[in-house]
Formats: C-alpha cells, structure tokens, sequence
C-alpha cells in the first residue's frame, strides 16, 4: 500500500457496532466489566482507549514501525523515550535540537544522574568520537530546530549499533512523508505530533514509534505507570490530520522552494538555513536521506533590529511559536524557542539575534512572499 492510503486507512476500519467510517472519540474513563477479569480488552482509559490505540496504529504504519505510543505532547513522548537510559548511563545527543528538548536533559534529566553528551551529529565521526563504554542512546534531530542541519542517520546507526547503544530521531521537521528514520537503521522515532502530523495547530501531542519488543514494552508500561497519555479527542484530531498528510506535505515542500528561492535572491537576507539549497552544507545527504525538504526555513538579516522589523511588519503570516500548521508561522529562535539554551551556545550554533524561522505554510505561495517581502523591505 502507498503512503496516502496507509495514512487513510490504517487503524481506520469502519466502526463494528454503526459502520461509522471515522473512529469515535470514545470519551470515557473506564470500561465495564462482565465479571471479575472478565472484559473486552478495556479496563481503564489510562492504560488503553480505542481511539488512542487506532492513532497509535495509524503512526506506527506511517513510519513503517511495529508498536506506537501517544503522549499528551512531543516532550512527553521524548522524555517517555528517555527513560529507556538507567542512571548511570550516557547519551549523545544533536548539538543543536528544539530548545525545549534541550532543557528537558540539561536541566531535569542530568539531575537523576543520566551524563549528555552534545555533539554536532551531521559528521557521524564526531558521534564515534563521543561514544563511552556507558553509552546507552544516541538523540538525533534531522534538519536540526531551527538551523537545519542534516545528519546521516545511518551511519550514526552503524556506529551507535556497533557500540550497543540505540538511536532515536526526532522526525518532527519532515514526518514520515518525507523521511523515514527506520528505515536508515534508526531504532526509535519520536515526534511532536502537534505539528504537520496535527498539521491544524489545534493540539499539542506525541508519539514514540519503535520496533523492539522488549523497549516497547517498557514504553508502554511507562505510558501506563507514568500517565502522560494523549487524550481522545486529541487523538482523534492528529488522525483527521494524517489523512491529508501527504497532500499537505506536497505542498509545504513546494511553497518552502520557492519561498527558499526568494529570500536566497534577496538582498537583506545575509544567510538562509535550508537543506534544499545547493549551497546548504548536508545538501546531498538531505537529497538522498529525504524525499523532500518540507516547509522550515530559517534565515539571517544580520541584526535584533532586522529581525524585528521582519517580525512586527509580516501581516499574513503569524507571529507564534510552533510548526507544521496550515498556516505561515514565523519566529524568533533566540527569544522563543531557544531561549532555553544560554547565549554563547546560540552565537556558536547560527541561532543569532538576527536569526528569523519560518513555517511555510499552505497559503497560497505568492502571498506567503509578497507579505515576507513587504516586511522585509520595511527593515
Ligand atoms: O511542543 P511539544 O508538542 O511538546 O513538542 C516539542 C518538540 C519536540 N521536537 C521538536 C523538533 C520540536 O520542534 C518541538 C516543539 N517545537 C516548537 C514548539 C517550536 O516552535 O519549535
């Protein structure tokens, strides 16, 4: 089966009782049973809903993965993820990954006596390199929020694998429409459902797609223990997004070019993170790894002044954090999301005060850039 009809109809069957051809939102607490240990799979919603369940089967099948895990949000799912790692125990992680990723291991994990490791992923070398006898994961973010770079995550997998440590890839910038970590090797896959999956900007979630049994176990029965499930309406809604994934991933693919095109042209715009451009260090490994580039760019104008004017002047495209939605987002990293990570790091990473993000949306494309380039003339 192709990629839209699995995201149609996987998890999807029919309702048996009504024929409702959408899973219901079972909206419900517990479940009742004919008798002591007698029921019909459900004893309490914490532990299993059947519309969480038909969400966790749909992403599980879009990453080609075996079990799924919805959380309530993306740092739900990757902290779920993390408690794969004992204390004791080291991982390597992306130099550059979303803010808040960052300040879950620096500032809650490190203090339960798990050792991180930032390194710049995009040369597996430097991945070797980092690797200790007590490595137990490796944490990759490919394109990295918000600089994008892009890291080989195959290679990363060999060398991680040969060492006995798992990898995991936080897909959330691409979905699985445009890249598909598993299939690189890649143990674990973690996303942020709350963006193009959702696509809608209407719910925060998560989910962990893996295909180990005795880790998905343990995900599960952390999901269970720990209770940080994703409810079922906002399952319901991130399924009602992936129907049209990859019709909505087409074309934030085709708008992020030719937005790339015009802010590259244009001369207030110093650089321009995007792995699509020939000029983007990781553009072969991007071309290769991806089957597209999706709608995060990221780019220059060289000063706080600049990037404020671009921000307070843009009109259609809207001043939030986020991602994913079908509507143009643009930010500032360093204020926003990666206010978390202190400022010597950001200078060092490119997430400069003149550093502006943008999430192409599904606008159509001439206005999503008349509206950058009026404000961009207004610096
Ligand atoms: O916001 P939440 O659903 O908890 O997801 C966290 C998260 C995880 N991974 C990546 C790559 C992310 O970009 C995010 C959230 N990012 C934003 C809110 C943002 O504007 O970048």
């Amino acid at each position: 089966m192709g990629f839209a009809t699995t995201a149609i109809h996987s998890g999807q069957e029919p309702d048996q009782t009504t024929g409702a051809v959408t899973v219901p939102i079972y909206q419900t607490s517990t479940y009742a049973q004919d008798g002591l240990g007698k029921h019909k799979g459900y004893e309490y919603a914490r532990t299993q809903n059947p519309t969480r369940s038909a969400l966790e089967t749909n992403l599980a099948a879009l990453e080609g993965g075996r079990f799924g895990f919805a959380f309530a949000s993306g740092m739900a799912a990757i902290d779920a993820t993390l408690r794969l790692v004992k204390a004791g125990e080291h991982v390597v992680v992306s130099d550059n990954t979303y803010g808040g990723t960052f300040r879950l291991f620096t500032k809650v994990l490190a203090n339960y006596n798990i050792e991180f490791d930032f390194v710049d992923t995009s040369d597996a070398l430097n991945v070797e390199a980092a690797i200790k006898p007590n490595t137990k994961m490796v944490f990759v973010e490919t394109p990295t929020n918000p600089v994008m770079i892009v890291s080989d995550l195959r290679q990363i997998s060999e060398v991680a694998h040969r060492a006995g440590a798992r990898v995991v890839c936080d897909n959330t910038f691409l979905s699985p429409y445009l890249q598909r970590p598993l299939e690189f090797g890649v143990d674990i896959v973690v996303h942020s459902t709350t963006k193009y999956l959702n696509g809608h900007s209407d719910g925060i979630g998560g989910i962990v797609v893996l295909n180990d049994e005795t880790d998905a176990a343990w995900i599960g029965f952390i999901q269970n223990s720990a209770g940080a499930i994703l409810s079922p309406f906002d399952s319901w809604l991130v399924m009602r997004g992936t129907k049209t994934l990859a019709l909505r991933m087409d074309q934030h693919d085709k708008s992020g070019r030719a937005v790339a095109a015009f802010l590259e042209e244009h001369p207030k715009v110093r650089k321009i993170y995007y792995p699509g451009s020939a000029s983007h260090p990781q553009h072969a490994l991007a071309k290769r790894q991806q089957s597209g580039f999706g709608g995060m760019i990221a780019f220059d104008v060289g000063s706080l002044e600049g990037a404020r004017a671009v921000l307070e002047s843009v009109k259609l495209c809207t001043l939030a954090e986020s991602l994913g939605g079908v509507e143009t987002l643009i930010s500032h990293p360093a204020t926003m999301t990666h206010a978390s990570v202190d400022a010597e790091k950001r200078e060092r990473l490119g997430i400069t005060d003149g550093l502006v993000r943008v999430s192409v949306g599904l606008e159509d494309t001439d206005d999503i850039i008349a509206d950058l380039d009026q404000a961009l003339n207004n610096m």
